[in-house]
């Protein structure tokens, strides 16, 4: 429901993606956490994720990068303070509870800071080592911090449902933040595959991977 092209909140996206880069890019993080708590957004598509960006955008979002928010005279670029700024509107993302809302806002800074750089590693030397004789080894070397970290979250998870009291925006990120990982790499974690399958599960997290493939242009042929 939330896609209302008459909503007072705009979120960018891209128009075209490379196939593997579909239902990866950092605006469904937003568009999930819209639909938890059922606020109608406009999308703003941009054109391709590599094609250079225009000034204007690029006054918006220094990087030249997806989501940028707006609303009411607010822009926000990075999906972490996007989020902040929608939880502050509302309990079912952010605590009011100030020892609760410090988890949240500690667990979706960790997701950012100390888990997903330590992934995206991963992924950059996949993708620039393709068919370079380093890539084996870069990779060999980089790997071990990404399970040191995903060893740490999931002995910190335990068995709890959740990272926090309930779930709040410190999971939102992260479960899309765990989303990259490969199968192998999760397999010695139950607990974080189940907590992974727990979040992509909400039926929030379905409508905004849903809407997002929707906005592709190869899905979306009005947009093309
Ligand atoms: N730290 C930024 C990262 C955003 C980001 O990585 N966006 C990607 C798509 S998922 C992008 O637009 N990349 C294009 C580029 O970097 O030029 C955030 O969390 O908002």
């Amino acid at each position: 429901m939330p896609v209302d092209p008459n909503a007072p909140i705009e979120i960018t996206g891209y128009r075209r993606v490379p196939p593997f880069a579909e239902g990866r890019i950092k605006d469904l993080r937003v568009r999930w956490a819209l639909e938890e708590i059922d606020r109608p957004y406009r999308e703003r598509l941009i054109g391709g994720i590599f094609e250079d960006k225009p000034e204007a955008y690029l006054a918006d979002q220094p990087f030249g990068q997806v989501p940028v928010y707006k609303e009411n005279g607010v822009t926000l670029f990075e999906s972490g303070a996007i989020l902040l700024h929608i939880g502050e509107q509302d309990e079912r993302l952010l605590p009011s509870d100030p020892a609760q809302r410090g988890q949240a806002i500690s667990w979706m800074i960790a997701a950012l800071n100390s888990v997903e750089p330590m992934l995206q590693i991963l992924v950059i030397l996949n993708v620039t080592g393709a068919g370079q004789d380093w890539r084996e080894a870069a990779t060999d070397a980089a790997r071990p911090f990404a399970e040191k970290r995903l060893a740490q979250l999931a002995h910190a998870l335990g068995d709890r449902e959740w990272l926090g009291a309930g779930f709040t925006v410190g999971d939102l990120v992260m479960i899309d933040v765990l989303r990259a990982v490969p199968a192998p790499m999760l397999a010695p974690h139950p607990n974080l595959a189940a907590y992974v399958e727990r979040g992509t599960k909400r039926p929030a997290f379905e409508r905004a991977l849903t809407a997002q493939l929707a906005s592709y242009a190869n899905h979306a042929p009005q947009d093309a």
